[in-house]
Order: structure tokens, then sequence, then C-alpha cells
């Protein structure tokens, strides 16, 4: 579908994915049958700097690849992996915009709590001039809360069903040996059990395989 002035719809969802989950999926979705979104493009981050002990890009790359290769609406970039440095959401936008050019327009999907984490990001004025933001958040949150009023129309709320999905949660339960199974998508479970991912201690493994962190900030919290 496109916009009122013939533009693509093109929405982007940004991510650290460690692993990805069936919320990302589901707000995904909604937020392109709500939007009418032409494509859904995974771009997930490939150093996150705001985040510590991530494990390397490469299987989080093809965890969003298995999770989203049976939606025809969805596809992954490796934009932020082969970039390099810190990952900053803005010089994405900005690639997919030259990219795309005036015939797309560029929709960000992220959590509804998540968005007013965007004044920490590098930049947020660019970053709200460049995209709109589609925030997902669950029926009957008190959207009062979240004070969207500063954003103006850039920042649009969706309801989702709710989803008490988190990836420290999943990494959790993977640590503990609890089940994973229909909180991720059965490629996503079993590359996990492949791959041996988040049975040591939480921690331990980072982005080189080492344990230092990715730049200054904190862990994830259970909002990921
Ligand atoms: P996360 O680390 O929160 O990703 O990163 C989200 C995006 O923000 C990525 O594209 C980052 O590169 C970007 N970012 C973060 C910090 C600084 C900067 C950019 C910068 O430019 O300076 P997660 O994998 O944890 O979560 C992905 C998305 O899914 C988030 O928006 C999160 O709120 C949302 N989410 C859910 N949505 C619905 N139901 C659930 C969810 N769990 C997480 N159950």
């Amino acid at each position: 579908m496109t916009d009122e002035s013939g533009r693509r719809r093109l929405g982007i969802m940004g991510g650290t994915f460690d692993p990805i989950h069936n919320g990302h999926l589901v707000a995904a979705e909604e937020a392109r049958w709500q939007f009418g979104l032409d494509e859904v493009v995974f771009v997930p981050a490939g150093r996150p700097w705001q985040k510590r002990d991530v494990t390397p890009a490469e299987d989080r790359y093809l965890l969003t690849m298995l999770a989203t290769a049976r939606n025809p609406h969805f596809s992954v970039s490796r934009l932020e992996i082969d970039r390099g440095g810190p990952t900053y959401t803005l010089e994405t936008l900005r690639a997919l915009r030259d990219f795309h050019g005036a015939d797309a327009e560029l929709l960000f999907i992220t959590g509804a709590d998540a968005v007013l984490e965007i004044l920490t990001w590098k930049d947020p004025e660019a970053l709200l001039d460049t995209a709109r933001f589609i925030a997902a958040t669950r029926p009957e949150y008190d959207l009062g809360r979240l004070d969207l009023g500063r954003f103006g129309d850039r920042v649009s709320v969706i309801q989702i069903p709710a989803l008490a999905i988190s990836s420290t949660d999943i990494r959790r339960r993977v640590r503990e040996g609890r089940p994973i199974q229909y909180l991720v998508p059965p490629e996503v479970a079993a590359y996990i059990d492949e791959r041996q991912l988040y049975r040591g201690p939480e921690g331990a493994g980072g982005q080189d395989g080492s344990s230092k962190p990715s730049g200054a900030g904190q862990e994830a919290g259970d909002g990921d």
C-alpha cells in the first residue's frame, strides 16, 4: 500500500534481537497491518552501544533470518552488522532514506516504553525528522504515562495483544533449563539449542566472545 502521496511505506524494526522472540514479531506484523506497510525490514543492531555482553552479531542475524523467513512481508538487513562501529539508528535511517529516496516513507517500529528512550539515542531530533515512529503497547496500558506529547505527530501508538515476552527472560529460561517453546518460533529455539546459546552465566559472552561492555550504558533490561 502506498501513502497519500503515492510513496511506498517501509517499516523498520530495529533491535538487538538477543534473541528475537514472538513479541517482536507480533509488534512488526500488527504495525504492518495497521499502517498498511509494504514491507517490514528487520535490522539487527551490529554493536548496540547501550548494552553489554551481547551475543555475536552473526548469531543474532541468523536468528532474525530464521524467525522472519515465513512472512513474505518481512525481510532482514545486514546494514548495521556490516557497518561496524557503535550502532546509531540515525545512520541507518539516513542510509535507507538515501537508498529509497523520496519514493518511500520510513516508519521505525519500537516498543512503547522504549520510545521514550529515543531521547537518549544519538541525535533524537534528527531521528524524528528522518522517520515516523510507531510505538507498540499492550491494550489498556495507561498511555498518559508515556507522555508522548513532546514528539508531536512523529510518534503513533498502536496496541498489540499483551505479550510479556522479553529477550532477558528467554536467556534466563535457557540458562535455567526452562521451556522457551511458544515464546519464540521453533526455528529460533532449535538454533539456540544447536549453538548452545545462553547456557553460561549472563554476561559471559561479549560481541567478540569476551565479556567487555560495548560502550557506556546499562545492561539489557526486561523491556527487550
Ligand atoms: P533494543 O536493544 O531495545 O532491541 O534496540 C531497539 C532499537 O533501538 C535498535 O534498533 C537499536 O539500535 C536502537 N537504539 C538503541 C539505543 C541507542 C540508539 C539506537 C542510538 O541510535 O543511539 P530489543 O531487541 O531489545 O527490542 C527490539 C524492539 O522490540 C524494541 O523497540 C522493544 O521495545 C520491542 N519489544 C517488544 N515489543 C512488543 N512486545 C514485546 C517486546 N519486547 C521488546 N514483548
